[in-house]
């Protein structure tokens, strides 16, 4: 699949607000890549895509949760966490991609344990594309730009608190993700 073509469907697809998010990932992914020595082809597609799925159906989700099969777990946590795995999974089996751009995609929301470069940046990016606009975003674009591994840690620790303040659970991952990469002594 091609850049165009991605484009052509995301558009077709997401409503214009999240259209307009995707193309602050995309300039801020191939700014990103550009930087850390990551294929920059493949960080604009995978960040034109990553939210493909954001509005499909909770329904049509968890379906392909269980159909693929995907981890179970994510059926009890909050639907939000969905559309990062199943867009991965839908777009891999309609179009030729890329595993590379298939993991950046499906690693987005919570990121994963030693995962690649090309998916910190998709995931430093979606965090601080020029519409975001929270309390510290300043900060972590700051940190993304003298180290990317930094940025997923900072990321991942804004994320954290914002689900703690608001009460909610958090999925493992995040979690697992967070110890991954944050320093240990
Ligand atoms: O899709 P975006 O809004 O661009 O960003 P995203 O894919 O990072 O999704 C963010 C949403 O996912 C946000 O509402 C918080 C939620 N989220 C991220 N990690 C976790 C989570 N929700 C729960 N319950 N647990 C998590 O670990
Ligand atoms: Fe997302
Ligand atoms: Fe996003």
């Amino acid at each position: 699949m091609t850049y165009e073509e991605a484009r052509t469907l995301i558009e077709q697809t997401l409503p214009e607000k999240r259209f307009i998010h995707t193309l602050g990932v995309v300039e801020t992914a191939e700014r990103l890549a550009l930087k850390y020595g990551e294929n920059v082809e493949q960080a604009r597609l995978a960040a034109m895509l990553h939210d493909y799925a954001k509005y499909i159906d909770r329904e049509e989700m968890r379906r392909v949760v269980v159909d693929e099969p995907l981890d179970p777990l994510l059926l009890e946590f909050d639907d939000e966490l969905l559309h990062a795995p199943v867009g991965a999974v839908l777009l891999d089996r309609a179009y030729d991609l890329d595993a590379a751009v298939v993991s950046a995609i499906k690693n987005h929301t919570t990121g994963e344990p030693g995962m690649s470069r090309l998916d910190q940046i998709i995931f430093v990016a979606d965090a601080i594309e020029p519409n975001r606009n929270y309390p510290g975003v300043e900060r972590l674009r700051e940190t993304a730009d003298a180290s990317l591994e930094e940025a997923v840690v900072a990321t991942l620790r804004q994320t954290i608190h914002h689900l703690l303040n608001k009460s909610v659970r958090i999925f493992p991952l995040t979690i697992e993700t967070y110890n991954y990469f944050v320093n240990t002594p």
